[in-house]
């Protein structure tokens, strides 16, 4: 299947996000994945990802098949953790891989150079690493303790410092955000952020993005990447 939005647009979308939403079955179940993301959309979020580590395979390309279109007319990529082997069925603009999973020249191999590729990183070392193996974003953190992934260890929002001015793409803080650590986070050099059960247990959805963008405010970095 042809990408649901065009790949140029796609990384266009990523260069300007600031806010990457996770859809994470864990807190909500696919059914509604459509009108929370048009609510993350509403809100500002600008890249969306799919995370469901307790779905089949099958239930995971559905779930795409419906979100990847509709995000598209929005101009919003949707990327697929883990799951290389279902973007092009899905009709999803990437995926995003973890440090176990399959690497990125191999998915590069597999999915080619339109395709966004994204890679989770816990080091300024595997930062560097992943940007030198040509991931287009990287996430970086838990930056503080999340039960979305109670086994990592949080790093702590001073290591952004560490990376920043040596990792020149987009990278994503995250683990354990709220509004209130986000300010923390761009203390330190964040712009951009990925947020999960922050944004998935709010009342009101859109509401919550709007607030976790104005907690990352217009960065000097980031008013350059706009006006460009
Ligand atoms: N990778 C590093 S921390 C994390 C992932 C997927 C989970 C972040 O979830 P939350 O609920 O925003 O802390
Ligand atoms: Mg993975």
């Amino acid at each position: 299947m042809a990408p649901a939005l065009d790949p140029s647009r796609a990384h266009a979308a990523l260069l300007q996000a600031r806010l990457y939403a996770i859809l994470d079955s864990s807190y909500a179940p696919p059914s509604s994945w459509p009108s929370l993301a048009g609510k993350f959309a509403d809100g500002g979020a600008g890249i969306f990802q799919i995370r469901a580590k307790n779905l089949s395979k099958d239930e995971i390309l559905a779930a795409a098949q419906i979100l990847a279109p509709l995000l598209a007319q929005r101009g919003l990529p949707l990327i697929l953790n883990d799951h290389p082997d279902l973007v092009v069925p899905s009709g999803a603009a990437g995926c995003h891989l973890g440090q176990d999973d399959l690497g990125i020249p191999e998915a590069r191999k597999q999915l080619g150079s339109s395709t966004i590729l994204g890679l989770s990183t816990h080091t300024p070392c595997q930062a560097e690493a992943g940007q030198a193996l040509g991931a287009d974003y990287l996430g970086f953190g838990p930056l503080y303790a999340t039960g979305t992934k109670p086994d990592y260890k949080p790093i702590g929002p001073s290591k952004i410092r560490e990376i920043c001015g040596q990792v020149t793409v987009p990278f994503f803080c995250i683990g354990g955000l709220n509004p209130d650590r986000v300010t923390e986070a761009t203390s330190f050099g964040a712009t951009r952020v990925c947020v999960v059960s922050h944004l998935l247990l709010a009342s009101d959805p859109a509401k919550a993005a709007r607030e976790i963008l104005s907690r990352l405010g217009t960065s000097s970095h980031m008013k350059d990447a706009i006006r460009s």
